[in-house]
């Protein structure tokens, strides 16, 4: 007993020596302003294609963008890719097989596949409505998209004056 009492008093730091222990709450989250400015999926890969580093994406570096990432998923070089494939590519280059533009809305013939020229051209109508200021290039500010939904670091905040959105949370948990 003595011994480990000893072995004790040689572990234990003398208490002038012990560093001063701060406990400290978690951290606020950021307040509504950071928290309501996201990037789509769209807006991410965009800002990607700036190929020379001045965080401005011209029209051109889109295309070539485009095309590098559509001739990673058509190995044949077909210029077409399917609706599976496409949602590998989606899942790739916009971080989830759902996230917009789905390939529904991309087929514009309708013929169950995504062809390269189709790409191109949804890309070039979503580079025309980002870019506000007709300038031929797509800057980081516009590429900012402003959300309604104040959200914290847990995700979407509930509007307390909002009825149901309790249940809303609940379920969101429950599908887990
Ligand atoms: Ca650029
Ligand atoms: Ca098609
Ligand atoms: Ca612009």
């Amino acid at each position: 007993m003595l011994f480990l009492a000893l072995l004790l008093q040689a572990a234990a730091p003398a208490p002038q020596d012990a560093p001063e222990i701060r406990v400290t709450a978690p951290g606020k989250a950021f307040g509504q302003t950071p928290a309501t400015l996201v990037v789509e999926p769209v807006g991410m890969f965009l800002a990607a294609c700036d190929a020379d580093g001045d965080a401005e994406t011209t029209r051109t570096e889109m295309q070539d963008c485009v095309a590098r990432s559509f001739a990673a998923f058509d190995p044949g070089k077909t210029g077409q890719l399917r609706y599976f494939p496409f949602a590998d590519w989606a899942e790739r280059y916009l971080g989830d097989r759902n996230a917009l533009p789905s390939p529904f809305d991309v087929d514009r013939d309708g013929d169950n596949q995504v062809s390269l020229d189709e790409l191109q051209a949804h890309f070039s109508r979503l580079f025309t409505r980002f870019d506000r200021n007709k300038d031929g290039a797509l800057s980081r500010a516009e590429l900012l998209t402003i959300r309604t939904t104040a959200a914290d670091a847990n995700g979407p905040v509930p509007d307390p004056a909002a009825p149901g959105r309790r249940g809303d949370r609940k379920e969101r948990r429950d599908r887990r």
